[in-house]
């Protein structure tokens, strides 16, 4: 018997929480050959990036996945054999009714946010609350040996580096899109949120010696980089020159369409949870723009993270690049500082490839669901 898997994604804001258990919920169909079943209360944010989305259907299929909208009347529903909440969301309290009646209580986790601080090897699979004798169990991703690990598909980074061999394919894949950069340019991703340093590192892009090729999904960086080209109404498909610098507009892709475009850029500029992650299996230099919490305590994170990428850099690629996402994160100078990153381009380059090799060694977070589920039962 196939293993019922229900996910619950409650969208609260961005894209981040549908992005990332949509690629889970594939995953597990397609690896791992359970039933899942994904209720996601904002199917509109889900079609962005999955444009086959219906939205009006109250159920769907795709890609083996049976996609339902979570709506406000919770209809009456048999619980799942294992049952994730996302990112701490509330499951409908009549569905916690259904898992306590269960005969075999179903497994109930909690899928926490990505984070490469110490305490997560701690925090993992622990137990949290309890309803009605349903055990809900803490389940981290991260980093580290010892957590959950990061959402990869099998044979991802084997595909990722022949395409990255495959100029003809990556010459096809970027036409396909509308982008024509020169055969010399740099190509440089900016998916971000709004950001001041924004225009420091486009006016020392634009008075470089080689030329950058900027592309830009359409979000939440379009008015910085719209103020900064002095322009109005910068929409999908807008090109704009400005010297060395080539500024495009890209339309919001479908999510294996941006895998791709991270691997066919030479550095990427990624923010939130999902797309810092799939940057770094594109094996190239990234910029991490962390989404903003409370406190200021996503430095905390920032931190953590920096501290286990940069272990193994020279002590000047380190200062340079933890300087270059400081600046980015928290203000400052962002010329000088992505000028202090080029001075290490080659070392930063080979070390976005290890890192990515090194981190594709441990279990992936689909792998180690189903081990936990495995050893449950
Ligand atoms: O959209 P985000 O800022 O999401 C954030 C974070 O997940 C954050 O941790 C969370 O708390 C908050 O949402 C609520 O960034 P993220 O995580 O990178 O998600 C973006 C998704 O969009 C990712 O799956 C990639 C996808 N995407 C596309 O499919 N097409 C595109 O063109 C682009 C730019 C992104």
């Amino acid at each position: 018997m196939k293993a019922r898997w229900d996910i619950f994604c409650s969208v609260v804001d961005n894209y981040g929480d549908i992005g990332v258990t949509w690629r889970l919920a594939r995953q597990l169909v397609a690896e791992h050959a359970c039933d899942v079943r994904l209720w996601v209360d904002d199917l509109r944010a889900f079609e962005r990036m999955c444009p086959e989305i219906d939205v009006q259907l109250s159920q769907q299929w795709q890609a083996g996945v049976d996609v339902r909208h979570w709506p406000a009347e919770w209809p009456a529903t048999s619980a799942a054999d294992v049952v994730i909440a996302a990112f701490a969301c509330q499951l409908p309290p009549d569905y916690m009714e259904a898992m306590a009646a269960c005969a075999r209580t179903p497994l109930w986790m909690n899928l926490d946010y990505l984070s490469a601080e110490d305490w997560v090897v701690g925090c993992h699979r622990l137990p949290s609350v309890k309803f009605k004798g349903v055990q809900k169990y803490f389940f981290f991703p991260g980093f580290r040996p010892g957590t959950g690990g990061l959402l990869r598909e099998a044979g991802l980074l084997d595909q990722r580096q022949a395409f990255q061999r495959d100029a003809v394919a990556r010459e096809t894949f970027l036409q396909d899109m509308g982008v024509f950069p020169a055969a010399d340019a740099q190509l440089i991703s900016l998916f971000a949120y709004e950001n001041a340093g924004l225009a420091a590192w486009l006016d020392v892009l634009s008075t470089d010696g080689r030329a950058t090729h900027l592309l830009v999904p359409e979000g939440r960086i379009l008015g910085d980089v719209q103020r900064w080209l002095g322009v109005q109404g910068l929409a999908a498909g807008a090109v704009h020159q400005r010297g060395a610098l080539t500024v495009q507009v890209l339309p919001f892709v479908p999510q294996a369409h941006y895998d791709r475009l991270l691997w066919c850029c030479d550095f990427n500029a990624v923010r939130g949870e999902d797309s810092f992650v799939r940057a770094q299996w594109a094996g190239r230099p990234l910029l991490w723009h962390i989404y903003r919490q409370d406190e200021d305590i996503h430095l905390d994170k920032l931190d953590a993270f920096l501290a286990l990428y940069t272990a193994a850099l020279s002590p000047a690629a380190r200062t340079a690049l933890i300087a270059m996402w400081q600046v980015w994160n928290a203000g400052g100078d962002m010329a000088q500082a992505w000028k202090k990153l080029l001075e290490h381009w080659p070392e930063v380059s080979r070390h976005a490839e290890s890192w990515c090799l090194e981190q594709g060694l441990q279990a992936d977070l689909a792998t180690a669901l189903v081990q936990f589920y495995e050893s449950w039962i």
